[in-house]
């Protein structure tokens, strides 16, 4: 408990002294106790200076912790419940779970997940390194308008990766965002809900930071933040940011969803694209003509007919320009 009381005391006065006087007098404990508590943060990679003026933090170590995340974070109340383990099945799993009784806007982040998912139940590798994170949304919609913060997190992440790595980040359909035709975030929207009403959307976000795409299947055309950015970030700022853009576009949700589904489409890769998708029930070639509100690719097929995708699949194929350059 002291641990955690000094460990935002410290981060709340991060690079200024703060005598250890003081910090016992303000959390009701003995010098000794708050000694104690230092020497566990230290062992945790905090580094902590110590002298006659008292104690001094100079970095924290790079975890997704509550107190961390929360002291720099400019929101109302997207991350404002912010659960930490540094390992889980899968932060969706879990989110799902507490979902019924959670506050809007409560996240769930794991450093690493051994059993992540992605869309139809296929596996999403989650070391060490990554941001693997669940946000818990209750808009106040109806189901079938669920998909909208689908493309509100996919927009939402793409502008924070975009403004604080200036990444060229392309939205690919339905909810990839690639750098370079690469993949470095996947998102998973999961809904709980009635008939007529949406109790809940859980928005799974994961994004690919501090690690290395060669440890990952080569045939997954992944890609990294720390690749493409030339070094490692701090996972603590993309979190912070990426939540604040999801709280602006999650509010235009309701109000004024047609500058989401706009900027959703100016960022596609996929749009104008020759592209091969593939659902449940069959597979076709085409040219990706526009991008729907409710969340559909219109797909012009070979024979001139016009084809809405709901769910799916979909391959960018080299367009014929492409091919004839
Ligand atoms: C997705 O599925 O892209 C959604 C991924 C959502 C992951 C987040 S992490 C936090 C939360 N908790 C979870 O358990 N899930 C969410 P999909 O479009 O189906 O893509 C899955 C495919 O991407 C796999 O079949 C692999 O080919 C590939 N893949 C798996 N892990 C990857 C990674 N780390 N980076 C890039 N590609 C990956």
């Amino acid at each position: 408990m002291n641990r955690e009381e000094i460990e935002r005391e410290l981060i709340q006065r991060a690079g200024r002294w703060t005598s250890g006087q003081d910090l016992a007098e303000a959390l009701g404990i003995s010098r000794a106790a708050v000694w104690k508590a230092v020497e566990s943060l230290r062992a945790e990679g905090y580094e902590i200076e110590a002298s006659r003026r008292g104690y001094r933090m100079r970095s924290a170590p790079d975890l997704l912790r509550e107190e961390v995340v929360k002291a720099g974070l400019a929101t109302e109340f997207v991350g404002r419940t912010f659960i930490y383990h540094p390992t889980l099945a899968s932060t969706n799993a879990e989110a799902k779970r507490i979902a019924p009784s959670a506050e809007d806007g409560t996240v769930v982040v794991a450093e690493v997940q051994t059993a992540g998912r992605g869309r139809m139940d296929r596996p999403w590798s989650s070391p060490r390194g990554g941001v693997w994170m669940s946000v818990i949304l209750k808009p106040d919609i109806p189901p079938a308008l669920a998909f909208r913060v689908n493309i509100a997190a996919s927009v939402a992440v793409a502008r924070a990766l975009a403004a604080l790595y200036r990444l060229d980040v392309k939205i690919k359909w339905p909810n990839d965002l690639t750098v370079g035709e690469k993949k470095v975030c996947g998102i998973l929207t999961e809904i709980g809900a009635e008939m007529d009403t949406l109790d809940y959307a859980v928005v799974g976000i994961g994004i690919n930071a501090n690690l290395d795409p060669a440890s990952l299947p080569e045939g997954w055309k992944a890609t990294s933040i720390s690749r493409e950015a030339g070094g490692d970030i701090q996972r603590v700022e993309l979190v912070q940011r990426a939540l604040e853009e999801l709280e602006r576009c999650y509010g235009k949700m309701k109000t004024s969803f047609d500058l989401i589904h706009q900027e959703w489409s100016s960022r596609s890769s996929t749009l104008d694209r020759r592209v091969k998708i593939i659902t449940r029930s069959c597979e076709f070639e085409g040219t990706a003509e526009a991008l729907e509100a409710d969340g559909a690719l219109l797909v012009r097929k070979d024979d001139g007919s016009m084809e809405r995708v709901l769910a799916g699949d979909c391959v960018h194929l080299r367009s014929a320009m492409d091919e004839e350059a």
